[in-house]
């Protein structure tokens, strides 16, 4: 009895109403770079958060793989229009991290390893929201794909989750990012088609 052939719910229950407007479906993993790949060894790697009146706080690779971890399983969204649903990462919340700094600021400018900067504000890192994530799907995060760590913040376009995530910068004023200043939407909810800078 249950034949329901793909017109009679329509397109629109595509991704049973995980897929944010204007988006479709992908299974493969694309990579999206605005630059070369760079390569980090996690010998050198360091996390910093630096806070608005210049206090910073350091996290070694050892010392972030000694802290408690999530396997987090998010849908992602990039803006260029692929979502890739039930995703499964490692990594550690920002609640962590971000537990003993002593702040005031209400946003937050992400740096990375090759000078790939997104903004955004700080509440949106907060409460389980996102994560600093060194595994993708039970295996180490592939070079393309941000390894050795990325920031992971799923409920925005995909922009925001920068690959080599070297730093945190805390920020009483709202600094845009490397897309943000290119014309991408400051903020670039998916479910509200934030794309662009006048969405
Ligand atoms: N450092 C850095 N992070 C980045 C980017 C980038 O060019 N450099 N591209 C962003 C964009 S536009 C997207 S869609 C995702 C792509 O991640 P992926 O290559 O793992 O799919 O990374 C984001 N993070
Ligand atoms: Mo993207």
């Amino acid at each position: 009895m249950a034949i329901i052939s793909r017109g009679f719910r329509g397109r629109a229950r595509e991704g049973g109403g995980k897929l944010p407007p204007g988006q479709y479906l992908t299974d493969d993993f694309p990579v999206l770079s605005a630059g070369p790949t760079p390569r980090v060894d996690t010998d050198r790697w360091e996390f910093t958060v630096e806070t608005e009146s210049g206090q910073a706080h350091r996290w070694s690779w050892a010392e972030l793989l000694a802290l408690p971890y999530e396997t987090p399983t998010v849908d992602i969204h990039c803006v260029t229009k692929w979502s890739k649903l039930g995703t499964t990462w490692r990594g550690v919340s920002l609640d962590v991290l971000l537990e003993d700094v002593e702040s005031a600021a209400d946003y937050a400018l992400v740096h990375s390893y090759g000078g790939y900067t997104t903004n955004l504000p700080l509440e949106d890192l907060l409460d389980g929201k996102a994560w600093i994530a060194y595994r993708y799907e039970g295996e180490e995060i592939t070079p393309a794909h941000g390894g050795p760590a990325r920031l992971l913040v799923p409920h925005l376009y995909f922009w925001k989750s920068a690959k080599w995530v070297r730093g945190i910068r805390l920020l009483d004023e709202d600094w845009p990012g490397f897309w943000e200043t290119a014309g991408y939407h400051d903020y670039g909810d998916p479910w509200r088609e934030q794309r662009y800078q006048d969405d």
